[in-house]
């Protein structure tokens, strides 16, 4: 089924579920070559949310500020291939949603443990904002967080489950969201863990 949270935001629940172990063999081969790391803020912090990425071109943050790169800063090699698997899905899933022909250059892998938590912020460092982004969520429930188009606002809790896909676009495409601190609920398949992956146009 299909959850509306925004007038151009959508939850397809369950639509990775035939696609998991493709996807997360993509998710291996990633991680093979660029491993998920914690990085820094621009505020000094550490990100409690480990993360990686594939495709063209790669989100990442450090003490300067955040950016897209074409070479990952730990291996100093390009990031990794966009998995076929992961391109399928979400072409499929921007098709449902009303979004066609999305073409992503940008994949950010996200790893959550019991305890991460993501606050909440824009997606603002991505070129073109009429592509949408699409989200995929692997393992362990999360709560999602969506805000307005100010921090101030009121913001709605959705919850995230293994194998849900979220399209977001248009006039959402700049809302803010965050994720609440995970709680330990051990997914068969990841055990204590929540991937989720972004898919983007960020060139
Ligand atoms: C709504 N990740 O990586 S995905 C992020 O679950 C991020 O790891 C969260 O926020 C996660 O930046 C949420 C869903 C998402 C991504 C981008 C959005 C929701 C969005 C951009 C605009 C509005
Ligand atoms: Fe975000």
């Amino acid at each position: 089924g299909r959850d509306i949270i925004g007038p151009q935001s959508v939850v397809l629940r369950g639509f990775a579920l035939p696609a998991v172990e493709a996807l997360l063999q993509g998710v291996d081969a990633v991680t093979t070559q660029s491993p998920f790391r914690h990085m820094e803020t621009p505020g000094g912090y550490t990100m409690s949310v480990a993360l990686t990425n594939c495709g063209t071109l790669g989100w990442a943050t450090d003490a300067h500020g955040y950016r897209y790169t074409r070479i990952d800063p730990l291996s100093g090699q390009p990031w990794p291939d966009l998995p076929e698997a992961f391109l399928r899905l979400a072409q499929q899933a921007a098709a449902e949603a009303g979004f066609a022909n999305f073409l992503p250059d940008a994949c950010l892998v996200n790893r959550y443990e019991p305890g991460s938590r993501l606050s909440l912020h824009q997606d603002k460092n991505e070129r073109d904002y009429a592509a949408p982004i699409v989200s995929v969520s692997l393992g362990m429930p999360a709560v999602f967080l969506f805000g307005g188009n100010e921090r101030t606002g009121k913001t709605q809790r959705v919850p995230l489950f293994h194998g849900d896909v979220v399209v977001w676009g248009g006039v959402d495409r700049l809302r803010y969201h965050g994720v609440m601190p995970m709680q330990d609920r051990p997914h068969p398949r990841l055990g204590s863990h929540r991937i989720n992956f972004t898919l983007r146009k960020a060139g």
